[in-house]
């Protein structure tokens, strides 16, 4: 092929638009440039899409056909037939005998594809399946929760038209997380009216574009945070006027606000309290704020109570609603909502009695789920796009349980440290080989989807999530040809006698949830160019209309059911991606609850005001951050180590004044220590980290096959040294960027 493709880059949430010019063999990326007729991206990449080759074609341990585990561990190959057969009839004798809930269900998709995962709540529903998770629940749920509880809807920033970004626990330059991220950085970096405004410990490249950065002591956001939003109130930078309009909860809130010390929490997070007044007004004097907090917070202590006080900043000062400050977005899959259940009401996972948000039991209770004698205990897992044993806390413990399960099923395109530790590996294209989509789809005020189409062949052997999701489904017995004849009897009259058909049958709650293969196997065969696996987004599309009417009109579609029909035709046709809606700006203010904010979270306020001084960790003088996001790094979708053009050994990073007094140098080995594990790895000494501070990149430690059939296993996996039930107690969320550590100097 001699043409230009369009397609998306998979290692990050942003899913730039790229073009792709595949070489005269057939198989590898040519080139790689950016899209510019993307709707979101227009052009932009960062430095890691024009690796993608090294994913397409690298040594991934690319899996061709499915695999049965064999006695002595060894795997063999087997044919589709018998791979779903058998593991239909496993799955049905382990629901016969401790119930469908007892089969777990994790991943559903990375950073660049969801449109599998999409089908697998039927499997789900065929085997009688009830509790899963994915990443999301080690990193977002206490956002999603806290969420819920003020707004009844997730909100994002609108960092991109914001006069102050705010960043907490998060180095967009290098992770993104809104489209164009340095671009934009670099833009409000040199606007005089602008303002970046960091916390974190680092002086990250964030931090060296912000015009305040609160380089704080790890861990101690919580009362950096709470001390801010306690300046607001003693010199009187509410925004009253906005709070009456739009809040509840107020006088609560101010209540436990004016009794903060505020003087003594800048200490504990050793920010001088200048600076923190300074940032603090910059706050209260832009007309707009856009504030993004991650990992560096998410995955830390006190993180959900954190999640509460950073809205607290925003809201007191009226950041909602408006350009360039928070949103709540549209989109065809509901990413991010949650009921909002008060602490003490809610689903809860069936051993660990842990809180489900947004469907999902934290990915660090799973283990408890498993390694009990408990009769509910999980027996099962289908892992579909995802790498838990090395992505989750403590991968020692994760292999354990594991290996205590009846039965786990990975499904995946290479041989992964999960997949190894499988019953059954089942093989699927790569994201360049099929249709394939995410739903990350958080822009505003006009939003964006892209279906990308195959831009390479499928080799033989493999089969699309969604096909296996049917066969898994239909080996079950929950859907027989009798389901399918009356909507491809009604798709022979029309499209409109289909979708009448088709709500017909969402009556039958049974039926409802086998809809994603229902729809798969009748509208499926009917799309153009084989893009069976977009028939869930005809559903998705009609309900994007119904939800978002106005939104969908003035992207152009119409209204009533032909904006469905209309929306869907375009994601189909629209290979660059196209804005599914274009919403007014005041249609956040409908999508909340009532319409209003609620600022008093009782549970959460009374952390707030109790809050007790941090001890320090005698045993353990560094704080390790498990994960770092660098510019070389991707999770684990990237598994050919040569990717990496620069910090190839994943170096860990300390600070000059610690590596002066143990006399290390760069690339000096030193062993790091904590209460779970043990690893050797090479240091760079630099000035952007406090004393006392410590960070590993994450994704590293994976192994992969030389052609020679050597094993390749280039730096150290992190989870090695986290531990499970190092954990937020809200929700579970794992912290990782505060694992107490200690390193020794190794001998050369
Ligand atoms: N290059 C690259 N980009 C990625 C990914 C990747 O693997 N590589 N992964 C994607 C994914 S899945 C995610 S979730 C996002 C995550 O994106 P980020 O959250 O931005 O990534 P991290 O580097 O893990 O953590 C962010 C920052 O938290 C800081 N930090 C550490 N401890 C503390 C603390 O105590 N307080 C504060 N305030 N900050 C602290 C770190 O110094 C770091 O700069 O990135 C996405 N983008
Ligand atoms: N210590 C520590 N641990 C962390 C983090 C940290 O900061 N510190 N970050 C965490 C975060 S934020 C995240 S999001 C998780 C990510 O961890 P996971 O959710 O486990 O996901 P990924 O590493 O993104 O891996 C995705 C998997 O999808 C596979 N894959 C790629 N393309 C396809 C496809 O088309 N089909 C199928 N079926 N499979 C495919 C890849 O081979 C890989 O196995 O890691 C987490 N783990
Ligand atoms: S990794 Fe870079 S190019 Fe790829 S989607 Fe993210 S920001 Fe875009
Ligand atoms: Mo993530």
């Amino acid at each position: 092929m001699t043409e230009w493709q369009p397609t998306a880059c998979i290692l990050c949430e942003c899913n730039c638009g790229i073009q792709v010019l595949v070489g005269a063999d057939g198989r590898s990326f040519e080139k790689i440039r950016g899209d510019k007729l993307h709707p979101a991206s227009a052009g932009y990449t960062c430095n890691k899409a024009l690796q993608l080759d090294h994913y397409q074609n690298g040594r991934t341990g690319r899996l061709t056909a499915p695999l049965r585990r064999r006695p002595d561990g060894t795997f063999e190959e087997i044919d589709w037939d018998t791979a779903i057969s058998e593991i239909s009839e496993r799955l049905t004798r382990i629901g016969d005998e401790h119930g469908g809930e007892s089969i777990f269900y994790y991943g559903g998709g990375g950073q660049g594809n969801h449109l599998g995962g999409s089908y697998a709540p039927a499997t789900m529903a065929a085997y009688g399946m009830r509790y899963r998770s994915s990443a999301l629940a080690q990193e977002k749920t206490g956002d999603f929760w806290v969420g819920a509880r003020m707004a009844g809807h997730p909100v994002r920033a609108d960092i991109e038209h914001a006069e102050v970004a705010l960043f907490v626990g998060k180095n967009p330059y290098q992770s993104h997380g809104f489209p164009r991220a340095r671009s934009v950085l670099k833009e409000i970096a040199r606007d005089p009216d602008r303002s970046i405004i960091v916390l974190d410990p680092v002086r990250t490249e964030t931090a060296e574009l912000a015009d305040y950065h609160l380089q704080l002591r790890p861990g101690t956001d919580v009362y950096l945070l709470t001390a801010m939003a306690a300046i607001l109130v003693r010199e009187d930078l509410l925004a009253q006027d906005w709070l009456a309009a739009h809040a509840d909860g107020l006088d609560e809130v101010l209540t436990v606000l004016r009794a903060v010390p505020i003087e003594k929490y800048c200490a504990i997070a050793d920010v001088d309290l200048d600076l923190v007044t300074a940032a603090t007004r910059r706050i209260a004097r832009a007309e707009s704020v856009a504030a993004l907090e991650d990992l560096g917070v998410q995955m830390n202590r006190y993180s959900t109570v954190v999640s509460y006080v950073e809205k607290l900043v925003w809201l007191l000062t009226g950041n909602l609603g408006k350009p360039g400050t928070q949103y709540a977005f549209s989109g065809l899959a509901a990413i991010g909502h949650d009921r909002g259940h008060p602490a003490d009401s809610g689903p809860r996972s069936p051993v660990a009695g842990a809180r489900i948000v947004s469907g999902l039991v934290p990915c660090n209770v799973i283990s408890e789920e498993i390694l009990t004698d408990h009769p509910n205990r999980y027996r099962a897992m289908l892992v579909e796009s995802a790498n838990p044993a090395h992505s989750l806390a403590d991968s020692a413990r994760m292999r354990e349980a594991l290996d205590a399960l009846d039965l786990v099923v990975v499904i995946d395109v290479a041989m992964t440290e999960t997949a190894r530790l499988a019953d059954y590996v089942l093989p699927a294209p790569t994201q360049f080989e099929k249709y394939e989509a995410t739903f990350f789809n958080f822009e505003f005020p006009r939003n964006v989807f892209h279906l990308r189409h195959p831009v390479l062949p499928a080799p033989a052997g493999v089969l699309p999530e969604p096909e296996i999701h049917a066969r898994l489904v239909e080996a079950s017995g929950a859907v027989t040809e009798d389901d399918y004849a009356p909507l491809r009897a009604a798709l022979a009259e029309s499209r409109e006698a289909f979708a009448m058909a088709f709500l017909g049958l969402l009556a039958d709650r049974r039926k409802a949830k086998l809809a994603p293969v229902l729809l798969y196997r009748t509208l499926g065969p009917t799309l153009p160019d084989g893009a069976d696996a977009a028939a869930m987004l005809w559903a998705a599309a009609y309900n994007c209309a119904r939800k978002n009417p106005e939104g969908v009109e003035r992207a152009g579609y119409g209204t009533g059911l032909e904006a469905g029909e209309r929306l869907f035709e375009a994601i189909l046709t629209g290979t660059h991606g196209v804005v599914i809606t274009d919403d007014d700006v005041d249609e956040t203010w409908k999508r909340l609850r009532d319409g209003r904010v609620q600022l008093h979270i009782p549970e959460l306020l009374a952390v707030v005001a109790t809050l007790p001084e941090p001890e320090p960790e005698q045993e353990w003088p560094y704080v390790l951050a498990a994960g770092e996001r660098r510019a070389f790094t991707a999770n684990t979708i990237m598994r050919d180590p040569v990717w990496r053009k620069r910090d190839g050994g994943g170096a860990l990073r300390i600070s000059t004044a610690d590596a002066q007094r143990l006399g290390l140098a760069a690339g000096d080995r030193v062993r790091v220590t904590t209460r779970r594990g043990s690893t050797e790895v090479p240091v760079e000494p630099t000035d952007r980290m406090r004393a006392g501070h410590l960070s590993l990149p994450n994704g590293l430690g994976l192994t992969v096959l030389d052609a020679d059939g050597s094993v390749l296993t280039s730096g150290a996996a992190p989870n090695e040294l986290t531990e499970y039930d190092s954990r937020d107690e809200w929700v579970g969320t794992p912290w990782h960027k505060y694992v107490p550590a200690r390193i020794d100097t190794v001998d050369a």
